[in-house]
């Protein structure tokens, strides 16, 4: 080393100098933590701002050991660049007290004071809050569907509850209210949330990241994400545990009305389809599966419900097929297909596709893969109208008969 190498500045030039570096390192931790947030989507729940608030307090901090980390490393390799021709050894360096002292006194508090902040977030962000609107989340490979309970007392006084579905008439007797079911989470600005979570298979995790939550599903389990929308629009919802095949189909939508109205607006439509079905069997079964009742969505892909799932054959045209090469195949009418199909899908596995469709079913009404029979028929009749001309190819009085209703 040359002499001038080893001089050192004087005791206060190297106070100026820490400071300096501090004051610099603090401010681009600042700089980092004010730019990263711009490519976060829209603040839509009260606790977001929360939450990136203690996200930008931890960019400065992280930001400022990343600067100061990587501005040593750019310094050294440029300041102890070996000479030319130097092929010696560096000065042999044992460990230092000192050093080792701050730079873990140091980490610790700045861990202690983030364990507090974080902790006052999450203890703020899921207490109860008053009057909050409780709405059921249902996670299954691959689809959210989201349920709403409707009083007895809602019902029209035109209506005579020995008319609506046998389903809806058994919830009734068991809790004088039934559920109304959305492939969409609807809410609206203003009014805390409180969605209950149940998958019906393997774990799932339901993310808004517009309202900053993330809420494992478990099995067994019923777990809570609560929130308060502050800004009326649509957002994704997303599934963000690895959970199968069609993962990455696990998609919905939460939509957040700008005030009660428009919500009550929506909420009484959607009641309305279960007071007045429609008559055509054809009709109800496309409102069945556009409500997200069942989770066909997130494997199928069916154009005229924006499907886009994958992990099952394209139902676009189902109707023509079942009436050609699958008849063939099985020997059955297209009805009885179709309705074997969902009722006995592993009986007869479309080449190409294994088995893992659920077997849906009409015996056990409190298991997942429940679909009574007065749905099925509705379902498999709008799918027989999936063809080329929009004609149904099915016998709707077999499909009755089969069904066996
Ligand atoms: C977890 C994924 C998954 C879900 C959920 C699912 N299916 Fe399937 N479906 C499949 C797979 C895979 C096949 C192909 C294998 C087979 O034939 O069983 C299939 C096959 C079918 C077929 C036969 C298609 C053809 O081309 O012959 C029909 C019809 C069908 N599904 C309807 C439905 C309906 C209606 C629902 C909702 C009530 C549904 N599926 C839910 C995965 C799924
Ligand atoms: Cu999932």
């Amino acid at each position: 080393m040359s002499a001038e190498t080893n001089k050192r500045p004087t005791n206060n030039n190297g106070y100026i100098w820490i400071v300096a570096a501090f004051v610099l390192l603090v401010f681009g931790g600042f700089v980092i933590s004010e730019a990263t947030p711009l490519l976060f989507p829209t603040q839509g729940s009260a606790e977001s701002r929360q939450v990136d608030d203690l996200f930008k307090f931890m960019l400065v901090i992280g930001g400022a050991i990343f600067l100061l980390v990587q501005g040593l490393l750019v310094y050294s390799v440029i300041r102890f660049r070996a000479k030319p021709g130097d092929t010696s050894d560096g000065p042999p360096i044992h460990g230092n007290a000192t050093l080792e002292l701050v730079w873990t006194a140091i980490p610790s508090v700045i861990v202690l004071v983030l364990v507090i902040y974080s902790y006052n977030v999450w203890i703020s962000n899921t207490a109860a809050k008053d009057n909050e609107q409780v709405v059921q989340g249902i996670g299954r490979r691959f689809a959210w569907s989201f349920t709403y309970e409707v009083p007895e007392t809602a019902i029209p006084d035109d209506v005579s509850v020995s008319d609506l579905s046998p389903t809806v008439q058994t919830q009734l007797e068991a809790k004088n209210s039934f559920t109304i079911t959305s492939n969409e989470l609807h809410t609206y600005v203003g009014r805390p949330v409180k969605v209950l979570l149940n998958t019906e298979d393997n774990q799932h995790a339901f993310w808004i990241p517009a309202m900053r939550i993330k809420q494992d599903l478990l099995a067994g389990r019923t777990t809570e994400a609560r929130f308060t929308p502050i800004e009326a629009g649509n957002y994704p919802i997303v599934c963000a545990e690895l959970c199968g095949d069609g993962h990455g189909a696990m998609r919905a939508e939460i939509v957040v009305h700008p005030d009660e109205e428009t919500y009550l607006a929506w909420f009484n439509d959607t009641a309305n389809t279960v007071f007045y079905p429609p008559e055509d069997p054809v009709e109800r079964g496309r409102q069945i599966l556009a409500s997200g009742a069942y989770p066909c969505s997130g494997c199928h892909t069916l154009s005229d419900l924006g499907w886009q799932g994958v992990t099952g054959p394209n139902l676009n045209g189902v109707g023509d097929r079942a009436d050609s090469v699958r008849a063939a195949a099985t020997g059955e009418t297209p009805e009885e297909y179709l309705h074997r199909s969902i009722y006995f899908p592993s009986e007869y596995l479309v080449p190409g596709f294994g088995a893992l469709m659920p077997q849906f079913q009409p015996d056990d009404p409190g298991a997942p893969n429940y679909m009574p029979i007065e749905d099925h028929i509705a379902i498999v009749a709008y799918l027989c109208t999936q063809t080329s001309t929009g004609e149904s190819v099915c016998d709707l009085d077999n499909l009755n008969q089969i069904a066996g209703q």
